[in-house]
């Protein structure tokens, strides 16, 4: 079950004013990430929509320590200061947060070193499918049909790298996937990260106005597609073992399950998708959740 709204820390440890873009997934899974991991924690970035969030020095809106980092370097510099703790005795949460391209693409050497000494670190790959921040460039993490300033004349043609499966593959000690359109279902898997020792993986889906072409109300509602159609699985593995979690478990138990068409309809950047690409996309999501039930005894 996700934490009701009403039952979260009051704390807060983002104030209002954020730079990121009006209707933007990042600040609302951030907010909820921070009330569960609470203020003894230190966290690192490399440059992303997030060093947006965090302000320019002097100044930001953020309550916990940062490191701003290079852009290959987001599990090096978190197990520097995992280290570091551990030889001062100091008890903080050492949490290191880089985009998909941040993590899929430049970062997955020092985090595959990382995860494989069982570095005691969260690690947060927060995904919006794209280089934002330089302008809507085409990552590893981009899917199949879409279109980026760098597939703008035919759409992306590869499919999105299944990152998840390769972090699974190191065996870290929690490996969880969530949506910032559940805010419960965040806090409940950082709650939990929190009091795990080792490696902790955390995949979380940012729906993005910017570069997906959607208005800025429908922000939820997009991550909440994405769910609802299977394109993004709630779930999280311990010890080999598949859990899914709130809604992705709910349309586990009822066998209901949407279409892609609504998600990919509602998004600029699937316009120049053909009926081919649709019906792949469908298969390649139908396969994909088809062995998330299997592996969770459904
Ligand atoms: C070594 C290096 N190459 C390129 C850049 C330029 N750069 C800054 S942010 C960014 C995009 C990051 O994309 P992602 O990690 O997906 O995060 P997002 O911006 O989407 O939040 C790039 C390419 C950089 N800062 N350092
Ligand atoms: S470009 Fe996208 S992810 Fe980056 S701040 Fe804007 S809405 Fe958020
Ligand atoms: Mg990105």
């Amino acid at each position: 079950m996700s934490t009701a709204i009403l039952d979260l820390p009051e704390k807060e440890y983002i104030m209002p004013g954020t730079r990121t873009c009006a209707g933007c997934g990042l600040p609302i899974a951030y907010r909820f990430m921070l009330k569960a991991l609470g203020p003894n924690t230190i966290m690192t970035h490399p440059a992303c929509c997030l060093t947006i969030l965090h302000g320019m020095y002097p100044k930001t809106p953020v309550g916990i320590n940062a490191v701003n980092n290079t852009f290959a370097s987001t599990a090096a510099s978190a197990a520097g200061l995992a280290a570091g703790f551990k030889a001062t005795g100091q008890d903080f949460t050492v949490l290191a947060m880089a985009g998909d391209g941040g993590t899929f693409d430049m970062g997955i050497q020092a985090l595959s070193g990382a995860a494989e000494r069982e570095t005691d670190f969260i690690y947060v790959c927060y995904d919006n499918e794209a280089y934002m921040n330089t302008g809507v460039q085409r990552s590893s993490a981009t899917p199949a049909g879409a279109m980026t300033t760098t597939t703008s004349v035919v759409p992306k043609e590869q499919s999105k790298k299944d990152f998840i499966q390769i972090m699974e593959a190191h065996h870290p000690a929690y490996l969880a996937t969530t949506c910032s359109s559940y805010p419960g279902d965040v806090y409940n898997k950082f709650a939990k990260a929190r009091n795990i020792k080792g490696t902790r993986f955390i995949h979380l889906a940012i729906p993005c106005p910017t570069g997906w072409g959607f208005h800025t109300r429908d922000t939820v509602k997009i991550g909440r597609l994405a769910v609802e159609s299977a394109i993004i699985v709630l779930y999280e593995v311990e010890k080999g073992e598949v859990r899914l979690t709130g809604k992705s478990l709910s349309m586990a138990k009822s066998g209901r399950r949407k279409p892609v068409d609504e998600y990919l309809n509602m998004q600029g950047r699937f316009r120049k998708m053909t009926s081919a690409q649709v019906e792949e996309f469908q298969k390649q999501t139908d396969k994909h959740w088809e062995e998330l039930l299997r592996r969770a005894g459904f």
